[in-house]
């Protein structure tokens, strides 16, 4: 029997209990702070754990976070060789797909504008249907998410590049990777998604010298990490045009302070950290497959490999 503790902020405890014991009947499934005899524990499921909380549980055999991104847990918490596997879950990447896929829709497609000529009773075609074959979007991170991303906007038929840590080679996107491919990737792009882990090498990348290297009135989305993002630079380049929009899903501080600038700027599309989430019922058979692997001594998918931060 698996005993699993449940240890997080986000109170979505009785899905994910009913979504585990759907696929494993026997599970003992406990919330924290109420883990009984803590000892016992095989398995955490954690989002933002209480501080502490782990080290109360010296027979952990595998932590699994419950979203896609790890940086929020404190490193130094995570008990030493007990492996952290990290969410992929396909509702939490289709979300993220629908989301780029609408964000970059709205801005190829001018429909901030004609919602504008709309409220002025104005007819007025604007510009030209533009050449969707002939527009760059450019996709940072290409893994379980940024690689879901990037293959649909293919098939929307957008000319799509992808920028990661290694060397890609995937079917109709231009690869580029590394620090040496940053500047070349960005220089055609119309769209850029980032859709990055967080990490030393990726904190504070949108920076002003990164957005003087897209083209001018270029499209931003950030569905990553805020701290991908100097915002004070991204507000800078709004205000001067070299970036025409900003679609913005994470922020420095969640929530994001009622007074920020990004709440009324005309150029920012804002959401709160919404781009997508995990479902208990999507996401419970990673789980599973996660406790499983790592108690037939397999390699769990979704390992964090905590030297690459991701
Ligand atoms: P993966 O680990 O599958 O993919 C990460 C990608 O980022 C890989 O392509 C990797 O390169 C690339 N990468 C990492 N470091 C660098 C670097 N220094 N330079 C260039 N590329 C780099 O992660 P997921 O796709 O599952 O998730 C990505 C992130 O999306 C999460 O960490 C989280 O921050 C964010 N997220 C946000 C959500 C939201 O609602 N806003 C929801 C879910 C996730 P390589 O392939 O070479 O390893
Ligand atoms: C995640 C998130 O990392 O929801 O899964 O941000």
């Amino acid at each position: 029997m698996t005993v699993l503790g449940f240890v997080s902020t986000w109170d979505r405890a009785p899905d994910w209990k009913a979504a585990l014991t759907a696929l494993e009947p026997g599970l003992d499934f406990r919330i924290d702070p109420e883990l009984g005899d803590a000892r016992q524990i095989e398995a955490a499921l954690v989002w933002k754990p209480r501080p502490g909380a782990l080290a109360t549980m010296p027979n952990l055999k595998v932590i699994v976070s419950l979203g896609a991104g790890v940086d929020s847990l404190r490193r130094e918490e995570m008990p030493a060789d007990v492996p952290v596997v990290r969410m992929i879950d396909p509702q939490l990447t289709r979300g993220m797909v629908e989301y780029v896929l609408y964000a970059v829709l709205r801005q190829h497609r001018y429909f901030p504008f004609f919602e504008d000529k709309q409220r002025a009773s104005a007819w007025d075609q604007g510009g030209p249907v533009p050449d969707t074959a002939r527009t760059t979007v450019g996709v940072m991170g290409i893994g379980v998410i940024g690689g879901a991303i990037a293959r649909a906007l293919r098939e929307v038929g957008f000319a799509v590049r992808g920028w990661s840590r290694t060397p890609h080679a995937v079917e109709g996107i231009e690869g580029f990777h590394g620090a040496d491919g940053l500047a070349p990737f960005l220089a055609e792009c119309r769209h850029a998604v980032c859709v990055l882990p967080l990490t030393p090498a990726t904190r504070g990348l949108i920076d002003a010298r990164f957005l003087s290297l897209l083209p001018k009135g270029a499209h931003l989305i950030n569905i990553g990490r805020g701290g991908h993002a100097d915002e004070a630079a991204i507000l800078a380049a709004l205000d001067s045009g070299r970036l025409g929009h900003a679609t913005l899903d994470v922020f420095h501080q969640e929530p994001l302070p009622a007074e920020h600038r990004f709440w009324r700027h005309p150029g920012v599309t804002l959401t709160p950290h919404v781009a997508s989430l995990t479902l208990a019922r999507t996401g419970a058979p990673h789980v599973i497959a996660a406790v499983r692997a790592v108690r037939e001594g397999r390699r769990p998918d979704g390992l964090v490999d905590w030297a690459r931060g991701y």
